[in-house]
């Protein structure tokens, strides 16, 4: 019986549960895209100004839900120095978004550069 309830307790309560990854070059626009995401999935949410976001140092973590399902995104910092702890997180996560500001032309191979670097490592 109490595996019978428990069962039902999670069938009707609990959430998948994923991880999402974020990464790009500093200034490439994660955190702008994170606030975004939250603000339109998370009917709550007021969302901060987007003038207000500065680099982030470290990990910005936000979570939506979607249906029966939470996504929760690390958004890590993009800056040189950071970028050596993106492969810490691959194990963990189940997806990546890769930011890549377009309109940066100049930046676009050093982008590729980080990424390539972060998975072959
Ligand atoms: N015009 C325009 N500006 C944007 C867009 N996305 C981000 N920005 C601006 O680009 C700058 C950097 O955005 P962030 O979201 O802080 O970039 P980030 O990738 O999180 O940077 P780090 O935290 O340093 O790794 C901010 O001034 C944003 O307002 C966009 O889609 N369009
Ligand atoms: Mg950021």
């Amino acid at each position: 019986m109490y595996t019978l309830l428990s069962g039902l307790y999670k069938y009707i309560f609990q959430r998948d549960e994923y991880c999402v990854l974020i990464l790009g070059l500093d200034n490439a626009g994660k955190t702008t895209f994170l606030e975004q995401t939250k603000t339109r999935f998370n009917k709550n949410y007021k969302g901060m100004s987007l003038s207000k976001i500065t680099t982030t140092v470290g990990l910005n973590i936000g979570t939506i839900d979607v249906g029966k399902t939470r996504l929760m995104f690390w958004d890590l910092g993009g800056q040189e120095e950071l970028q050596s702890l993106w492969d810490k997180y691959y194990a963990e996560s189940h997806g990546v978004i890769y930011v890549i500001d377009s309109t940066d032309e100049e930046r676009l191979s050093e982008s590729k550069r980080a990424f390539d670097l972060s998975v072959n490592s």
